[in-house]
């Protein structure tokens, strides 16, 4: 499964992930393993390949002819395709999705070998032994896609309110791989109503970028946490005889995001979040989490009263985030990096690659009516000057391509941050009653006098990205101790209180826990790491409840934002 909707009535599109996929992995002697595996998966989940890191050849056949577009969601997280013994691709980072054009195939059975890679080395700066773990393989789905000389390869819809209503502004792109121009007309619909239509011509081997003027939408209702009414985009382009060639089907929903004065306004109301921070992990899975498990953790959230999810630290399977759109959960999502230091992003390649992973995020998730936030930089060096830049820099960009949200970075630099004039928001992740011994209150009151009288942030809204304390799962005790759940659950109280307390005077617009669950983390991080995992979540790596997650439930869930939306009406 690709997607929570059907993007495509015309363009012919198979799952690559139909049939099982043969794996080779080599191994320290001269053999190797040969598994015969789904996709998506992880090679970490197989008995032979629990702990292997290094490159691994994923090989299946498949029958096509003509042009076709092949679209990866994600390889972990280096992939170099080859199709019958050809290379036809490169791509970093596991967690964006890319694309492959393919013209001119003769019609028969064709063999596509999928190298991924999970190394650590000089050719990947975001991937390094990390608090969360980086897995191997095709990790997300794949499909084949048949085209002919045009295709839609991009609909970006941005909505916007004016006092008469809802308004929205499209922008597509037309890619012709043919030698010869190709016109024809491309027309727009709306649940399937026609509401515009255009002549378009694109040149030789081009890509044509067409931006539509302002349209007006009347009736439309607007997509809320609590209604989250969605719409089918669906851009159509028919040759000049008028037969129907291509089509890509996009879904939107009518709501704005913005940030006035200290408020975060959704809809134009004051909006404040109630999050979990959740990398993409399980235990049976690794980060190729399936379908049935994401509607199961944003259940468990929405049980506890939540309305917001952080993708930490890097961009999520889209399946999610359809999910998300559907539930009616606010999304930050953020760009892939964590906690790089100066010397770190002074590599060459981190700025390379670090953009990339942006352009891709927001290029491919731009429609997603639960995004409301897009992160950044997650915890790097923010305190120097050299930081400074890169931070503007990625600013920069989120904002030239994507001006309908507001954009932010976690810091964990108090008192030493200078980048905080530069995101809409400042984002903190604070961990009193956990690393600092400060209540929580007392905590969060010295950081908000610095921010208000010492930086650049001040007057800007503020918002905690993480806060949590750890908890083995089932160590239970009457001593105040840490790692036990009655001391995780007491900890998680005091900071959420100390959270609302600020909501009370207008000084923050939301709390992210640290975190949904227990996540494996990098080898490396065994010392700090008891089982090696990162033990903060509020349930464990299975997603059975510690004693937190009945705290959480109690201070959080209330009539209003009861979990009715798994019924229908
Ligand atoms: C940081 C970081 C997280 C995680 C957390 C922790 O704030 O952003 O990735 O490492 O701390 O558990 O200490």
């Amino acid at each position: 499964m690709i997607r929570a909707f059907e993007t495509h009535k015309i363009r012919r599109c198979e799952e690559l992930s139909s049939s099982l996929w043969d794996l080779s992995i080599p191994t320290a002697s001269e053999a190797v393993h040969r598994l015969r595996v789904p996709v998506p998966g992880c090679w970490e989940t197989y008995p032979q390949t629990r702990t292997y890191r290094g490159k691994a050849a994923y090989e299946r056949s498949f029958e096509a002819g003509g042009n076709i577009r092949l679209v990866f969601k994600g390889v972990s997280h280096t992939a170099d395709v080859f199709l019958d013994g050809k290379k036809i691709a490169h791509h970093y980072n596991a967690y964006t999705p890319f694309d492959v054009l393919v013209t001119g195939l003769e019609e028969g059975t064709h063999l596509l070998r999928v190298e991924a890679d999970n190394s650590y080395g000089p050719s990947s700066t975001l991937h390094f032994p990390n608090d969360y773990q980086t897995y191997g393989g095709i990790t997300r789905g794949a499909v084949m896609e048949a085209i002919g000389d045009l295709f839609i390869e991009k609909l970006h819809f941005t909505p916007f309110r004016k006092e008469d209503g809802w308004y929205g502004t499209i922008c597509l792109s037309l890619r012709n791989v043919s030698h010869a121009a190709v016109s024809g007309t491309l027309s727009l619909a709306m649940n399937e109503m026609v509401f515009s239509t255009v002549p378009v011509t694109v040149d030789a081997g081009e890509c044509r970028d067409l931006v539509l003027p302002q349209l007006s939408f009347p009736s439309v209702k607007e997509w809320s946490v609590n209604e989250p009414n969605l719409y089918l985009l669906q851009a159509v382009f028919s040759g000049d005889d008028g037969t129907p060639r291509d089509d890509l089907i996009e879904r939107i929903g009518f709501r704005e995001i913005c940030v006035s004065g200290r408020s975060l306004l959704l809809n134009g109301k004051p909006f404040f979040i109630k999050g979990f921070c959740r990398h993409e992990d399980h235990p049976d899975f690794g980060s190729a989490i399936p379908f049935q498990v994401m509607y199961g953790d944003l259940a468990m959230m929405r049980e506890m009263g939540a309305n917001a999810v952080r993708t930490v630290h890097y961009p999520n399977d889209e399946l999610f985030l359809d999910l998300c759109d559907e539930l009616g959960m606010l999304v930050w999502e953020e760009s892939h990096a964590r906690a790089l230091d100066e010397e770190q992003m002074r590599v060459p390649l981190f700025m390379e690659q670090s953009s990339a992973c942006v352009r891709e995020m927001i290029t491919a998730h731009f429609n997603h009516p639960s995004i409301c936030i897009w992160g950044f930089l997650n915890e790097c060096a923010s305190s120097t000057p050299f930081g400074k830049i890169c931070y503007q820099q990625h600013y920069d960009l989120i904002r030239s391509l994507d001006q309908s949200r507001p954009c932010s970075f976690s810091s964990c630099s108090k008192g030493t941050d200078l980048c905080l004039g530069i995101p809409d928001i400042v984002s903190f992740n604070v961990y009193p009653e956990w690393y600092e011994q400060s209540a929580a209150e007392d905590y969060l009151n010295q950081l908000l006098e610095w921010i208000e009288n010492e930086t650049e942030g001040a007057g800007k809204p503020f918002l905690i990205t993480e806060t949590g304390a750890g908890a083995l799962y089932g160590y239970r005790t009457p001593y105040r101790v840490k790692w036990s759940e009655e001391y995780q659950a007491e900890a998680l109280k005091s900071q959420l209180e100390a959270a609302a307390q600020l909501e009370r005077s207008g000084r923050c617009i939301g709390v992210f826990i640290w975190q949904f669950c227990d996540v494996r983390v990098s080898d490396e991080w065994f010392f700090s790491r008891p089982r090696t995992m990162n033990n903060k979540g509020i349930v464990d790596e299975y997603r059975r409840p510690k004693l937190a997650f009945e705290t959480v439930r109690q201070m959080w869930s209330s009539p209003e934002n009861d979990p009715s939306y798994v019924h229908f009406s």
